[in-house]
């Protein structure tokens, strides 16, 4: 690879003539923009415990009224892209938010997408565009672009959830912006009910429906039992592992950020290919040893880490006699989307 002249390389009246103009050379900056071979993602292996986040979040409940927050997160922010960027990969915002009993998180909507998956509690609902999704452990539910949503809790102990937004990418590209609301009404209707059997969809009058979400909560007994299922069937299969889709389409439930469930089998080992999209993953039950490049973490129930694109990554189930259930998040929609989506074995 042959070296390129540098910015020092030039002199200094000159280079300070072309910024006065707002011009730059490129070739000091040309092999920074276009690495040999591959990226170098700013992106780290980075883990977050639960154990560790939960005592600051409940801390921060008493400190600070929902009032005085609206949403009551604390980020899981990546040291590689800088803590006050509040991204944990170059698409991928991550944060855990508390809602206590009796609180209502107001009303709103935003260019970025959202989904929440449910860690801890019960008692809490996210209103989604006029449906109200109740949150349990393992759930996943959807807060699309532009739609409405708002979360309120009736039990009786703290509600965790993990917040995955394509924030990093929407602020971006400068088109991130939200829109403040009032109380939504409540339908009766909801996808998670109309759309609960695979394979098997709503059509009235034979037609199928237009909404571009229809499914907006997808309950972890059902993921679950998907993941059981598919294990059950083909014994053969080392990687058994779902996709949340929209049942309309088939398509990634989101348009930027990919949604997966993953089964360990008890004792496995799992190794996933490189890929050029970031990847997060969050233990729902079990616990895993991942390996990702040189950086190891030991990942319990609740725990949450990410892996940077182009890395492969192997995953260990921690317990020889019960399966470990991951929920992962990644760049991929994006990547394909874009035309650079790379697997490397
Ligand atoms: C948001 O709207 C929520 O609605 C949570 O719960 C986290 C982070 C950044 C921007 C918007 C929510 C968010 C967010």
């Amino acid at each position: 690879m042959n070296e390129l002249g540098r910015l020092e390389d030039l002199p200094a009246d000159y280079v300070a003539d072309m910024r006065k103009l707002n011009l730059v050379p490129l070739w000091p900056s040309l092999r920074g923009v276009l690495p040999p071979l591959k990226p170098r993602p700013n992106t780290q292996a980075t883990m977050w415990a639960y154990a560790d986040i939960k005592p600051l979040l409940l801390k921060a409940g008493e400190l600070t009224p929902i009032e005085k927050a609206e949403r009551r997160v604390l980020v899981l922010a990546n040291p590689g892209h800088g803590l006050e960027k509040m991204q944990a990969s170059a698409a991928m915002y991550l944060g855990m938010q508390l809602l206590l009993p009796g609180e209502w998180a107001p009303s709103h909507r935003h260019t970025p997408n959202a989904v929440r998956m449910i860690v801890e509690g019960e008692g809490a609902y996210t209103t989604v565009d006029g449906e109200k999704c109740p949150m349990s452990r393992g759930d996943l539910i959807l807060t699309p672009t532009g739609l409405w949503h708002e979360h309120g809790h009736d039990g009786t102990e703290p509600v965790v959830w993990l917040d995955v937004l394509d924030l990093p990418l929407v602020y971006y590209m400068e088109a991130s912006y939200h829109i403040n609301g009032d109380r939504q009404a409540v339908k009766a209707e909801r996808g998670d009910r109309a759309y609960a059997r695979g394979g098997l969809l709503p059509t009235p009058l034979f037609e199928r429906s237009s909404k571009k979400y229809p499914m907006l909560r997808y309950p972890w007994s059902e993921a679950r039992a998907a993941l059981l299922t598919l294990a059950a069937d083909q014994p053969a299969q080392a990687c058994v592992q779902i996709t949340y889709v929209n049942p309309e389409t088939g398509e990634d439930a989101e348009n930027i950020l990919g949604f997966y469930a993953l089964m360990l089998r008890p004792g496995q080992t799992l190794q996933l290919p490189a890929r050029s999209p970031a990847c997060v993953f969050h233990v729902i039950e079990g616990g895993a040893e991942v390996q990702i490049d040189t950086h190891h973490f030991t990942l319990g129930e609740a725990d949450t880490c990410c892996a940077p694109g182009y890395t492969p990554v192997t995953l260990t189930n921690r317990h020889a006699e019960q399966p470990t259930f991951i929920f992962m998040a990644d760049e991929s929609p994006l990547h394909r989307k874009l035309g650079v989506y790379e697997v490397r074995n």
